[in-house]
Parts: structure tokens; sequence; C-alpha cells
């Protein structure tokens, strides 16, 4: 046999739960390094994003969906449609939920998309360094009464308490099974998808309410240049003038400290020097436009 050795386990994660709950900091936390982007914006990840976590006896790939809400534009019909696909294909799915927070219509959506499948789903508390330690158990009842949970685990995502216990819990779910990816990798999207996404991310930051949902970004062109200085260009695209005005800032402002900030975490994400060149284009009404979310990556 074996030498009495455990076979390797592995299986397929899915995290779910209403936006700003805390999902892709989960997910970066788990995998130790910054591959889905943060805000405190909903609605910040909009593609499946794939992450790898891999120890001696086990590979758990997490799925972080982008969240499900009642869609209200093709982009979001995507959106809602990738999270629902992911939850029939994985070996769990982990609810998140915001214990700062009461729980809402948004819960209780999901809550309802959950019961239709038939997968392990693990209730995980998160943001408890933001509740006192007494609130846990009335908030506990009231997620209990409205589905059977396979566990329940109180986390914070951002501090990674409890983290390692989530993982513990998940390896008991996962049966026998091979490595579905090299040990060294942590995430199934090419590092374009990441820079794009970092490049959103800073706009996001750095913008107000209006700008978020009318912003997509694509990398044009990607390429060793000189002194193993990568150049990459990309092109954000917004909905209107207006917001195009907003996005390049008084004088530039605003897109040089998008591109200052996104270029500096692309220097640590891909190692080397960094040439970042800009654009930002008029797309009208892309949200809704099948041909322009095709081209920018959103795939049915
Ligand atoms: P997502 O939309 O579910 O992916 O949420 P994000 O991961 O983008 O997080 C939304 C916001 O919640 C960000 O500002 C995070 O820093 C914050 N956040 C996430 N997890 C925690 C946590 O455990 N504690 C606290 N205090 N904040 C958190
Ligand atoms: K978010
Ligand atoms: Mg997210």
């Amino acid at each position: 046999g074996n030498n009495g050795k455990k076979p390797f386990k592995s299986g397929f994660v899915a995290i779910v739960g209403r936006p700003n709950v805390g999902k892709s900091t989960l997910m970066n936390q788990v995998i130790g390094q910054k591959i889905a982007i943060m805000s405190d914006k909903p609605q910040t990840t909009r593609n499946k994003i794939h992450g790898v976590y891999t120890t001696d006896e086990m590979q758990i790939v997490f799925l972080d969906t982008p969240g499900i809400h009642k869609p209200n534009s093709k982009l979001g019909d995507y959106m809602v449609k990738s999270a629902e696909g992911a939850l029939s294909e994985v070996d769990a799915v982990l609810f998140l939920t915001d214990v700062s927070e009461e729980l809402g219509g948004g819960d209780r959506y999901i809550i309802e998309q959950l019961k239709k499948i038939q997968t392990p789903v693990f209730l995980v508390l998160n943001k408890i360094d933001k509740v006192h330690p007494e609130a846990l158990l009335p908030v506990i009842e009231k997620y209990a009464k409205l589905h059977s949970f396979a566990e329940v685990i109180p986390v914070s995502a951002l501090r990674g308490n409890n983290v390692t216990t989530l993982l513990d819990q998940l390896g008991r779910y996962l049966e026998a099974g091979p490595m579905y990816y090299p040990a060294d990798q942590i995430t199934d999207h090419p590092e374009q998808f990441v820079c794009a996404e970092l490049i959103r991310e800073k706009i996001l930051q750095l913008t107000r309410e209006e700008i978020p949902h009318s912003i997509a970004v694509e990398i044009e062109s990607m390429g060793k240049g000189d002194k193993g200085i990568v150049n990459i260009g990309a092109v954000i695209y917004v909905e209107r003038s207006s917001q195009k005005g907003i996005v390049i800032g008084k004088q530039g402002a605003m897109l040089k400290q998008v591109g200052k900030l996104a270029r500096e975490d692309m220097e640590r994400l891909l190692g080397s020097k960094i040439f970042l060149e800009l654009w930002v284009k008029v797309k009208e009404d892309w949200r809704n436009r099948d041909s322009v979310l095709k081209s920018l990556g959103f795939r049915h």
C-alpha cells in the first residue's frame, strides 16, 4: 500500500454571499496573496475566480463567485448565472455572511438558491472582529431557522481568525482526488486578467459611486521591453464622456494616480519593472451590449 499514508484529497469549494460580506478577502487570506481584487463597493468581482490552496494532504480549488442577486442588466444576468452554475459543480459551498449586519433580503434570496442544491453548505460568519462574541449566538440561531447547514464557522477573513479551522473542516468534506493544479500555482487566471482587475480596483477605490459600475478594463498589449521591463497597455472603458473626464481627472491627476497604484501592485505580482500606459475610451451602454461584453471576456 502507501505505507499507511492517508490518500491525497482534493475538491472544489464555492464561496457565495451577498456583495461586501468579504468573499474575496477570505479567498485572499486563504491563498495568502492578492488575486481577487477587494473594495468597499458592491459587485467588485465580476468573473469567476479560482484560488488554489495546496498542502501536503489536500488541494482545495476555491471559486470566488460574483454575488448572487437579482439581475438588472445583461452584465448582472451574466454574474448571477455564473454564481448559480458554480454551486452544482462543487464539493462544498461556503455561504459567507457579515455578522455586523442584519440578516436581510439578500441573504434570504441566497438561502433560497442553496435549498435547491445537494452540496453541503457551511455557514461562515465573517467579520467577527467587528462584533462582541456574545452577539454571535443569536445570529447563528436566526440563520439556523432558515436552513440546515453542514457546519457553522465564525471567522475574520480580514485578520485571519479561525481560517485554519475552516480549512481543516473543509478537508473533512473532500474525497481522495488528484492535484488539479501544480502546487505552486495560485490561480487559473492569466496575468492579463489580474492586471486588468488591479486597474479596475484602483478606479473603484479612488472614484465615487457613479463610476464603479460604468467601467471595464481591457489589457491591449503586454510584452517584454528593454532591460526586463514589461510594457503594458490598457484601455479603461466608460459609458459617457462625463465619466471619461472624471476618470482622467484635473490635468490627468486621477488617471496618473490610478496608473501609479496599479503599476506598484503589478510589479509585486509579476516581479518585474512595469511600464504602464492607460487610455480612457467611451463605449456607450457597454453593459447591455453582448458584443462588447464578449470582447471584454464576459462569456456565458
Ligand atoms: P466581497 O464583495 O464579498 O468579495 O467583499 P470584499 O472581500 O471585497 O470585502 C468587502 C469589504 O469588507 C472590504 O472593505 C473588506 O476589507 C471588508 N472585510 C472583509 N472581511 C472582513 C473582516 O473579516 N473584518 C472586517 N472588519 N472587514 C472585512
Ligand atoms: K466588494
Ligand atoms: Mg469580491
